[in-house]
Protein backbone atom coordinates (compact mmCIF):
# COMPACT_ATOMS: atom_id res chain seq x y z
CA UNK A 1 0.00 0.00 0.00
CA UNK A 2 2.93 2.33 1.03
CA UNK A 3 4.36 1.82 -2.32
CA UNK A 4 1.53 2.11 -4.11
CA UNK A 5 1.24 5.64 -2.70
CA UNK A 6 4.66 6.73 -3.11
CA UNK A 7 4.66 5.51 -6.81
CA UNK A 8 1.46 7.76 -7.52
CA UNK A 9 2.95 10.93 -5.61
CA UNK A 10 5.98 10.49 -8.06
CA UNK A 11 3.68 10.46 -11.05
CA UNK A 12 1.55 13.25 -9.42
CA UNK A 13 4.98 15.25 -8.87
CA UNK A 14 6.45 14.49 -12.52
CA UNK A 15 2.97 15.99 -14.03
CA UNK A 16 3.20 18.81 -11.71
CA UNK A 17 6.73 19.44 -13.04
CA UNK A 18 5.92 18.92 -16.53
CA UNK A 19 3.12 21.40 -15.89
CA UNK A 20 5.13 23.84 -14.80
CA UNK A 21 7.67 24.17 -17.15
CA UNK A 22 4.93 24.32 -20.04
CA UNK A 23 3.56 27.63 -18.24
CA UNK A 24 7.28 29.21 -17.63
CA UNK A 25 7.31 28.50 -21.61
CA UNK A 26 3.98 29.89 -21.82
CA UNK A 27 4.90 33.30 -19.83
CA UNK A 28 8.03 33.20 -21.98
CA UNK A 29 6.37 33.61 -25.18
CA UNK A 30 4.55 35.87 -23.56
CA UNK A 31 6.89 38.34 -21.76
CA UNK A 32 9.98 37.72 -24.00
CA UNK A 33 12.85 35.41 -23.43
CA UNK A 34 15.10 38.13 -22.00
CA UNK A 35 12.99 39.29 -19.28
CA UNK A 36 12.35 35.13 -18.10
CA UNK A 37 15.97 34.73 -18.09
CA UNK A 38 16.52 37.83 -15.70
CA UNK A 39 13.74 36.37 -13.40
CA UNK A 40 15.34 33.00 -13.48
CA UNK A 41 19.02 34.27 -13.04
CA UNK A 42 17.96 36.50 -10.00
CA UNK A 43 15.54 33.96 -8.56
CA UNK A 44 18.66 31.15 -8.66
CA UNK A 45 21.11 33.63 -6.88
CA UNK A 46 18.91 34.25 -4.49
CA UNK A 47 18.10 30.89 -3.89
CA UNK A 48 21.85 29.59 -3.75
CA UNK A 49 22.42 32.47 -0.73
CA UNK A 50 19.37 30.97 1.26
CA UNK A 51 20.39 27.24 0.14
CA UNK A 52 24.39 27.83 1.77
CA UNK A 53 23.25 29.80 4.48
CA UNK A 54 20.48 27.04 5.73
CA UNK A 55 23.41 24.32 4.78
CA UNK A 56 25.96 26.03 6.81
CA UNK A 57 24.02 26.46 9.60
CA UNK A 58 23.07 22.65 9.90
CA UNK A 59 26.14 21.66 9.67
CA UNK A 60 27.49 24.10 12.22
CA UNK A 61 23.95 22.82 14.68
CA UNK A 62 24.14 18.96 13.80
CA UNK A 63 28.58 19.32 14.70
CA UNK A 64 27.90 20.95 18.12
CA UNK A 65 24.91 18.60 19.10
CA UNK A 66 26.76 15.35 17.96
CA UNK A 67 30.30 16.40 19.23
CA UNK A 68 30.19 14.09 21.70
CA UNK A 69 30.22 11.44 19.69
CA UNK A 70 34.22 12.66 18.61
CA UNK A 71 37.03 11.27 19.75
CA UNK A 72 38.43 13.56 22.61
CA UNK A 73 34.74 14.81 23.67
CA UNK A 74 32.24 13.88 26.14
CA UNK A 75 32.52 10.01 27.04
CA UNK A 76 34.84 9.30 24.46
CA UNK A 77 38.17 11.18 26.56
CA UNK A 78 41.23 9.04 26.18
CA UNK A 79 42.20 6.69 29.07
CA UNK A 80 45.63 6.41 28.37
CA UNK A 81 48.70 8.90 28.73
CA UNK A 82 49.36 9.51 24.94
CA UNK A 83 45.48 9.22 23.87
CA UNK A 84 45.45 13.37 24.31
CA UNK A 85 48.15 13.74 21.40
CA UNK A 86 46.11 11.69 19.05
CA UNK A 87 42.98 13.13 19.78
CA UNK A 88 44.33 16.21 19.54
CA UNK A 89 45.48 16.33 15.97
CA UNK A 90 42.36 14.66 15.09
CA UNK A 91 40.81 17.96 16.13
CA UNK A 92 43.39 20.12 14.84
CA UNK A 93 42.69 18.45 11.48
CA UNK A 94 39.22 18.57 11.66
CA UNK A 95 39.30 22.77 12.63
CA UNK A 96 41.75 23.37 9.56
CA UNK A 97 39.54 21.30 7.09
CA UNK A 98 36.51 22.97 8.72
CA UNK A 99 37.49 26.46 7.49
CA UNK A 100 38.49 25.73 4.32
CA UNK A 101 35.32 23.55 4.24
CA UNK A 102 33.38 26.97 4.95
CA UNK A 103 35.69 29.16 2.96
CA UNK A 104 35.12 27.32 -0.07
CA UNK A 105 31.06 27.04 0.14
CA UNK A 106 30.77 30.60 0.43
CA UNK A 107 32.87 31.57 -1.85
CA UNK A 108 31.03 29.21 -4.47
CA UNK A 109 27.66 30.11 -3.30
CA UNK A 110 27.86 33.77 -3.36
CA UNK A 111 30.33 33.77 -6.40
CA UNK A 112 27.34 32.03 -7.93
CA UNK A 113 25.14 35.21 -6.59
CA UNK A 114 27.45 38.01 -7.62
CA UNK A 115 27.90 36.45 -11.15
CA UNK A 116 24.46 35.86 -12.10
CA UNK A 117 23.32 36.67 -15.58
CA UNK A 118 22.80 40.39 -16.43
CA UNK A 119 22.06 41.85 -19.35
CA UNK A 120 24.94 43.90 -20.70
CA UNK A 121 27.27 41.82 -18.83
CA UNK A 122 30.06 39.73 -20.79
CA UNK A 123 31.78 36.84 -19.22
CA UNK A 124 36.04 37.32 -18.91
CA UNK A 125 37.96 34.98 -20.18
CA UNK A 126 40.87 34.08 -17.90
CA UNK A 127 43.39 31.81 -19.63
CA UNK A 128 46.56 32.22 -16.76
CA UNK A 129 47.26 33.60 -14.01
CA UNK A 130 50.40 32.91 -12.24
CA UNK A 131 50.07 34.94 -9.01
CA UNK A 132 46.84 32.81 -8.70
CA UNK A 133 48.33 29.64 -9.35
CA UNK A 134 50.93 30.40 -6.73
CA UNK A 135 48.90 31.53 -4.31
CA UNK A 136 46.62 28.10 -4.21
CA UNK A 137 49.77 26.14 -4.51
CA UNK A 138 51.97 27.48 -1.75
CA UNK A 139 48.68 27.96 0.68
CA UNK A 140 47.67 24.13 1.28
CA UNK A 141 51.63 23.35 0.59
CA UNK A 142 52.33 25.32 3.81
CA UNK A 143 48.93 23.87 5.00
CA UNK A 144 49.38 19.98 4.42
CA UNK A 145 53.53 20.60 5.83
CA UNK A 146 52.33 21.91 8.69
CA UNK A 147 49.45 18.59 9.30
CA UNK A 148 52.31 16.36 8.40
CA UNK A 149 55.12 17.17 10.74
CA UNK A 150 52.33 17.60 13.67
CA UNK A 151 51.89 14.12 12.24
CA UNK A 152 55.23 12.96 11.87
CA UNK A 153 56.18 14.37 15.60
CA UNK A 154 52.48 12.79 17.35
CA UNK A 155 53.83 9.80 15.63
CA UNK A 156 57.42 9.66 17.06
CA UNK A 157 55.88 10.71 20.43
CA UNK A 158 53.46 7.76 20.65
CA UNK A 159 55.63 4.96 18.76
CA UNK A 160 58.87 5.63 20.88
CA UNK A 161 59.73 2.49 22.24
CA UNK A 162 61.66 1.53 25.05
CA UNK A 163 64.90 3.25 25.02
CA UNK A 164 66.90 1.90 28.54
CA UNK A 165 66.16 -1.09 30.74
CA UNK A 166 66.37 1.29 33.66
CA UNK A 167 62.54 2.79 33.08
CA UNK A 168 60.04 1.50 35.03
CA UNK A 169 57.27 -0.33 33.07
CA UNK A 170 56.09 -3.80 32.52
CA UNK A 171 55.96 -6.11 29.42
CA UNK A 172 53.22 -8.08 28.58
CA UNK A 173 52.63 -10.52 25.60
CA UNK A 174 49.83 -10.37 23.28
CA UNK A 175 49.78 -13.69 20.35
CA UNK A 176 46.85 -13.74 18.44
CA UNK A 177 45.21 -16.54 16.85
CA UNK A 178 41.89 -17.39 15.17
CA UNK A 179 40.03 -16.75 16.97
CA UNK A 180 41.60 -15.80 20.62
CA UNK A 181 44.24 -13.60 22.39
CA UNK A 182 47.16 -15.83 24.02
CA UNK A 183 48.08 -13.08 26.91
CA UNK A 184 51.24 -13.60 28.38
CA UNK A 185 52.08 -12.23 31.90
CA UNK A 186 56.03 -11.88 33.10
CA UNK A 187 54.99 -13.50 36.20
CA UNK A 188 57.53 -12.44 39.65
CA UNK A 189 60.43 -12.42 38.01
CA UNK A 190 59.64 -9.45 35.92
CA UNK A 191 60.69 -11.38 32.97
CA UNK A 192 58.72 -12.66 29.61
CA UNK A 193 60.59 -16.27 28.52
CA UNK A 194 61.89 -16.65 25.28
CA UNK A 195 59.55 -18.70 22.09
CA UNK A 196 60.61 -20.13 19.51
CA UNK A 197 58.27 -21.32 16.91
CA UNK A 198 59.91 -25.16 15.93
CA UNK A 199 59.22 -25.84 19.77
CA UNK A 200 55.15 -25.40 19.69
CA UNK A 201 53.19 -28.02 20.08
CA UNK A 202 49.47 -29.17 21.56
CA UNK A 203 50.28 -28.43 25.09
CA UNK A 204 52.99 -25.98 24.19
CA UNK A 205 51.15 -23.59 22.04
CA UNK A 206 53.19 -19.93 22.21
CA UNK A 207 56.41 -22.47 21.53
CA UNK A 208 58.10 -21.05 25.09
CA UNK A 209 61.53 -22.50 25.26
CA UNK A 210 61.40 -24.22 29.08
CA UNK A 211 65.45 -24.36 29.24
CA UNK A 212 64.85 -20.29 29.70
CA UNK A 213 63.63 -20.09 33.49
CA UNK A 214 62.45 -16.85 32.58
CA UNK A 215 59.67 -18.95 31.12
CA UNK A 216 59.01 -21.11 34.13
CA UNK A 217 56.74 -18.36 36.31
CA UNK A 218 54.93 -16.57 33.34
CA UNK A 219 51.05 -17.08 33.77
CA UNK A 220 49.12 -17.59 30.53
CA UNK A 221 45.43 -15.49 30.67
CA UNK A 222 43.04 -16.26 28.17
CA UNK A 223 40.02 -14.02 29.69
CA UNK A 224 40.16 -10.83 31.62
CA UNK A 225 43.23 -9.86 32.02
CA UNK A 226 44.60 -6.85 34.29
CA UNK A 227 46.81 -3.42 34.04
CA UNK A 228 47.62 -1.04 37.05
CA UNK A 229 46.68 2.28 36.68
CA UNK A 230 49.52 4.74 35.81
CA UNK A 231 52.23 2.08 34.97
CA UNK A 232 53.89 2.09 31.30
CA UNK A 233 53.35 -1.13 29.95
CA UNK A 234 55.17 -2.67 26.34
CA UNK A 235 53.07 -5.28 24.78
CA UNK A 236 54.80 -7.48 22.30
CA UNK A 237 52.44 -8.28 19.80
CA UNK A 238 52.73 -11.38 17.57
CA UNK A 239 49.73 -13.79 15.71
CA UNK A 240 50.16 -17.27 14.94
CA UNK A 241 48.24 -17.77 11.54
CA UNK A 242 46.70 -14.68 10.26
CA UNK A 243 47.10 -11.13 10.52
CA UNK A 244 45.00 -9.46 13.81
CA UNK A 245 45.05 -6.13 15.41
CA UNK A 246 45.79 -5.49 18.71
CA UNK A 247 43.09 -2.95 19.36
CA UNK A 248 42.39 -1.23 22.45
CA UNK A 249 39.94 1.43 21.26
CA UNK A 250 39.64 3.39 24.86
CA UNK A 251 43.73 4.10 25.26
CA UNK A 252 43.86 4.94 21.29
CA UNK A 253 46.29 1.14 20.64
CA UNK A 254 46.35 -0.53 17.63
CA UNK A 255 49.02 -2.55 15.99
CA UNK A 256 48.42 -5.17 13.79
CA UNK A 257 49.58 -8.59 14.76
CA UNK A 258 51.52 -9.99 12.47
CA UNK A 259 52.87 -13.40 12.06
CA UNK A 260 56.67 -13.94 11.69
CA UNK A 261 56.78 -10.13 12.74
CA UNK A 262 56.79 -9.13 16.06
CA UNK A 263 55.57 -5.54 16.63
CA UNK A 264 54.85 -3.55 19.88
CA UNK A 265 53.08 -0.81 21.61
CA UNK A 266 53.99 1.05 24.81
CA UNK A 267 51.14 3.16 26.77
CA UNK A 268 50.05 4.05 30.25
CA UNK A 269 46.57 3.75 31.37
CA UNK A 270 45.64 6.99 33.12
CA UNK A 271 42.16 6.06 34.63
CA UNK A 272 40.87 2.53 36.33
CA UNK A 273 37.71 1.40 35.04
CA UNK A 274 35.86 2.37 38.01
CA UNK A 275 37.22 5.82 37.87
CA UNK A 276 35.88 5.21 33.62
CA UNK A 277 32.78 4.06 34.75
CA UNK A 278 32.03 7.42 36.87
CA UNK A 279 33.07 9.43 34.16
CA UNK A 280 30.57 8.31 32.08
CA UNK A 281 27.88 8.44 34.49
CA UNK A 282 27.39 12.03 33.38
CA UNK A 283 26.13 11.77 30.20
CA UNK A 284 22.29 10.55 29.45
CA UNK A 285 22.66 7.86 27.29
CA UNK A 286 25.18 5.88 29.81
CA UNK A 287 22.06 6.39 32.53
CA UNK A 288 19.66 4.07 30.14
CA UNK A 289 19.48 0.39 31.54
CA UNK A 290 22.29 -1.92 30.21
CA UNK A 291 19.92 -4.32 29.33
CA UNK A 292 16.62 -2.74 27.64
CA UNK A 293 14.74 -5.98 28.91
CA UNK A 294 15.44 -5.37 32.54
CA UNK A 295 14.16 -1.49 32.75
CA UNK A 296 15.22 -1.59 36.43
CA UNK A 297 18.49 -3.60 36.29
CA UNK A 298 22.26 -2.17 36.24
CA UNK A 299 22.67 1.30 34.16
CA UNK A 300 25.33 1.01 30.95
CA UNK A 301 28.04 3.33 32.99
CA UNK A 302 28.12 0.32 35.67
CA UNK A 303 28.67 -2.38 33.38
CA UNK A 304 31.14 -0.59 31.38
CA UNK A 305 34.10 -2.51 30.47
CA UNK A 306 37.09 -1.70 28.75
CA UNK A 307 37.96 -4.25 25.80
CA UNK A 308 40.92 -5.90 23.58
CA UNK A 309 38.89 -6.40 20.30
CA UNK A 310 40.68 -7.91 16.91
CA UNK A 311 40.27 -5.14 14.46
CA UNK A 312 41.24 -7.14 11.71
CA UNK A 313 38.80 -9.10 9.76
CA UNK A 314 40.67 -12.41 10.32
CA UNK A 315 37.99 -14.66 10.03
CA UNK A 316 34.58 -16.20 10.72
CA UNK A 317 34.65 -16.34 14.56
CA UNK A 318 36.49 -12.71 14.12
CA UNK A 319 34.14 -11.26 16.69
CA UNK A 320 34.81 -13.70 19.55
CA UNK A 321 38.53 -11.99 19.84
CA UNK A 322 36.83 -9.92 22.55
CA UNK A 323 38.63 -9.80 25.94
CA UNK A 324 37.89 -7.42 28.52
CA UNK A 325 40.50 -5.36 30.37
CA UNK A 326 40.77 -4.23 33.79
CA UNK A 327 42.68 -1.56 34.85
CA UNK A 328 42.74 -1.21 38.29
CA UNK A 329 45.20 -0.05 41.14
CA UNK A 330 48.96 -1.07 41.77
CA UNK A 331 47.40 -2.88 45.00
CA UNK A 332 44.46 -4.65 43.49
CA UNK A 333 46.69 -5.88 40.79
CA UNK A 334 49.35 -7.41 42.61
CA UNK A 335 46.58 -9.54 44.27
CA UNK A 336 45.73 -10.40 40.95
CA UNK A 337 48.61 -11.69 39.87
CA UNK A 338 49.06 -13.75 42.55
CA UNK A 339 46.42 -15.45 41.93
CA UNK A 340 47.66 -16.45 38.14
CA UNK A 341 49.83 -19.75 38.26
CA UNK A 342 52.78 -20.30 36.21
CA UNK A 343 51.26 -22.16 32.73
CA UNK A 344 54.90 -23.79 33.01
CA UNK A 345 54.29 -25.46 36.48
CA UNK A 346 50.54 -25.91 35.91
CA UNK A 347 50.60 -27.21 32.37
CA UNK A 348 53.78 -28.60 31.50
CA UNK A 349 55.95 -29.85 34.79
CA UNK A 350 56.61 -33.59 34.08
CA UNK A 351 54.61 -33.92 30.48
CA UNK A 352 56.54 -34.68 27.19
CA UNK A 353 57.18 -30.78 26.32
CA UNK A 354 59.43 -30.64 29.75
CA UNK A 355 62.93 -30.46 28.86
CA UNK A 356 63.68 -30.06 32.27
CA UNK A 357 61.82 -33.35 33.43
CA UNK A 358 63.64 -35.21 36.07
CA UNK A 359 65.59 -32.31 37.40
CA UNK A 360 64.31 -30.05 40.69
CA UNK A 361 63.97 -26.70 39.58
CA UNK A 362 65.12 -24.18 42.36
CA UNK A 363 61.69 -21.94 42.01
CA UNK A 364 60.08 -25.37 43.02
CA UNK A 365 62.04 -25.64 46.23
CA UNK A 366 60.30 -23.13 47.84
CA UNK A 367 56.76 -23.73 46.38
CA UNK A 368 57.35 -27.57 47.45
CA UNK A 369 58.72 -26.67 51.58
CA UNK A 370 55.60 -24.18 51.81
CA UNK A 371 53.25 -27.28 50.36
CA UNK A 372 54.52 -29.73 52.85
CA UNK A 373 54.77 -27.36 55.78
CA UNK A 374 50.67 -26.68 54.98
CA UNK A 375 50.03 -30.53 54.58
CA UNK A 376 52.08 -31.10 58.11
CA UNK A 377 50.35 -28.57 60.06
CA UNK A 378 47.05 -29.87 58.22
CA UNK A 379 47.74 -33.48 60.11
CA UNK A 380 48.55 -32.34 63.10
CA UNK A 381 45.23 -30.10 63.29
CA UNK A 382 43.23 -32.95 62.21
CA UNK A 383 42.10 -35.69 64.51
CA UNK A 384 41.35 -38.50 61.84
CA UNK A 385 43.85 -41.11 61.85
CA UNK A 386 44.02 -41.13 58.11
CA UNK A 387 44.69 -37.65 57.36
CA UNK A 388 48.29 -38.26 60.01
CA UNK A 389 49.57 -40.27 57.33
CA UNK A 390 51.86 -37.81 54.44
CA UNK A 391 53.16 -38.74 51.43
CA UNK A 392 57.17 -38.02 50.73
CA UNK A 393 56.18 -38.10 47.37
CA UNK A 394 59.33 -36.16 46.03
CA UNK A 395 61.85 -38.75 47.92
CA UNK A 396 63.50 -41.05 45.35
CA UNK A 397 66.22 -44.09 45.52
CA UNK A 398 68.71 -45.24 42.81
CA UNK A 399 66.75 -47.99 41.40
CA UNK A 400 66.46 -51.62 42.78
CA UNK A 401 68.72 -50.14 45.96
CA UNK A 402 68.06 -48.09 49.03
CA UNK A 403 70.29 -45.14 48.34
CA UNK A 404 68.94 -42.35 48.10
CA UNK A 405 68.47 -40.18 44.78
CA UNK A 406 70.49 -36.46 45.66
CA UNK A 407 66.83 -34.66 44.81
CA UNK A 408 65.60 -36.42 47.33
CA UNK A 409 67.01 -33.76 50.03
CA UNK A 410 64.81 -30.86 49.24
CA UNK A 411 61.84 -32.78 50.53
CA UNK A 412 64.06 -34.77 53.72
CA UNK A 413 64.72 -31.66 54.58
CA UNK A 414 61.85 -30.08 54.39
CA UNK A 415 60.58 -32.95 57.36
CA UNK A 416 63.92 -32.12 59.48
CA UNK A 417 62.05 -28.33 59.59
CA UNK A 418 58.68 -29.76 60.52
CA UNK A 419 60.15 -32.48 62.89
CA UNK A 420 62.06 -28.89 64.31
CA UNK A 421 58.74 -26.62 64.36
CA UNK A 422 56.95 -29.91 66.16
CA UNK A 423 59.12 -31.21 68.73
CA UNK A 424 57.25 -33.39 70.28
CA UNK A 425 55.97 -35.08 66.99
CA UNK A 426 57.05 -38.85 66.63
CA UNK A 427 56.95 -39.95 63.33
CA UNK A 428 57.02 -43.11 61.29
CA UNK A 429 58.63 -44.08 58.14
CA UNK A 430 56.83 -46.38 55.64
CA UNK A 431 58.33 -47.87 52.38
CA UNK A 432 56.19 -49.34 49.55
CA UNK A 433 56.83 -51.16 46.67
CA UNK A 434 55.44 -52.70 43.77
CA UNK A 435 54.82 -56.35 43.52
CA UNK A 436 57.53 -56.97 40.29
CA UNK A 437 59.70 -59.67 41.74
CA UNK A 438 60.43 -61.59 45.29
CA UNK A 439 58.10 -60.38 47.80
CA UNK A 440 60.56 -61.15 50.37
CA UNK A 441 63.26 -59.22 48.84
CA UNK A 442 60.39 -56.33 47.92
CA UNK A 443 59.62 -56.33 51.56
CA UNK A 444 63.36 -56.01 52.59
CA UNK A 445 64.04 -53.70 50.23
CA UNK A 446 60.96 -51.38 51.52
CA UNK A 447 62.42 -51.95 55.31
CA UNK A 448 65.58 -50.89 53.70
CA UNK A 449 64.49 -47.55 52.04
CA UNK A 450 62.80 -46.64 55.24
CA UNK A 451 65.85 -46.93 57.37
CA UNK A 452 67.32 -44.58 55.26
CA UNK A 453 65.40 -42.20 55.19
CA UNK A 454 65.26 -42.29 59.19
CA UNK A 455 69.37 -42.04 58.99
CA UNK A 456 68.85 -38.96 56.85
CA UNK A 457 67.04 -37.41 59.70
CA UNK A 458 69.26 -38.50 62.78
CA UNK A 459 72.82 -37.38 60.85
CA UNK A 460 70.46 -33.78 60.83
CA UNK A 461 70.22 -33.87 64.16
CA UNK A 462 66.70 -35.35 64.57
CA UNK A 463 66.63 -37.61 67.50
CA UNK A 464 66.04 -41.49 66.74
CA UNK A 465 63.82 -41.76 69.46
CA UNK A 466 61.45 -39.96 67.47
CA UNK A 467 61.60 -42.10 64.23
CA UNK A 468 60.62 -45.09 63.22
CA UNK A 469 61.31 -47.07 59.90
CA UNK A 470 59.58 -49.97 59.01
CA UNK A 471 59.18 -52.09 55.45
CA UNK A 472 55.98 -52.63 54.06
CA UNK A 473 57.22 -54.28 50.66
CA UNK A 474 54.18 -54.81 48.42
CA UNK A 475 51.34 -55.49 51.07
CA UNK A 476 49.71 -51.77 51.14
CA UNK A 477 49.01 -50.99 47.57
CA UNK A 478 47.43 -48.10 46.94
CA UNK A 479 46.54 -49.37 43.18
CA UNK A 480 46.44 -52.49 41.62
CA UNK A 481 49.36 -53.22 40.09
CA UNK A 482 47.96 -53.67 36.42
CA UNK A 483 49.44 -50.94 34.50
CA UNK A 484 53.28 -48.94 35.24
CA UNK A 485 51.25 -45.77 36.00
CA UNK A 486 49.78 -47.78 39.17
CA UNK A 487 52.90 -50.02 39.97
CA UNK A 488 54.46 -46.30 40.06
CA UNK A 489 52.14 -44.82 42.48
CA UNK A 490 52.41 -48.09 44.47
CA UNK A 491 56.65 -47.74 45.00
CA UNK A 492 55.91 -44.29 47.69
CA UNK A 493 57.46 -43.38 50.75
CA UNK A 494 55.55 -42.12 53.50
CA UNK A 495 55.30 -40.68 56.95
CA UNK A 496 52.86 -41.21 59.76
CA UNK A 497 52.55 -38.65 62.62
CA UNK A 498 52.74 -41.61 65.58
CA UNK A 499 52.30 -38.76 68.34
CA UNK A 500 52.50 -35.17 68.27
CU1 LIG B 1 41.76 -11.54 14.72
Amino acid sequence: MTALIIILCVILISIVLVQIGKVTELTAQIKGEREVLRDSSRWNSVLSIVFVVVFLLAVSISAWKYKNYMLGFGPHAAASAHGNTLDNMFLVTTIITGIVFFLTHIALFFFAYKYRWQENRKAKFLAHDNRLEIWWTVIPAIVMTFLVVRGLNAWNTVMADIMSSDEDYMEIEATGQQFAWIIRYPGPDGKLGARDFRLTTAGNSLGQDFTDRKNWDDPIISQEFYLPVGKKVRVRITAKDVLHNFYLPQFRVKMDAVPGMPTYFVFTPIKTTAEYRQELRKYPEYNEPYDPADPNGPKRWEKFEYELACAELCGKGHYSMRRILKVVSQEEYDAWLATQTSFYLDQVRGSEDDPNKGKVLDIEVPLRAKEFSDNVTKAIESSTAADKTLPLAHVMYETGSAKLATDSRYELDNLVTAMNTYPKMVVQVAGHTDNTGDAAANQALSQQRAAAVVQYLTERGISSSRLRAIGYGDTKPLAANDTEENRMKNRRTEFTIVSQ
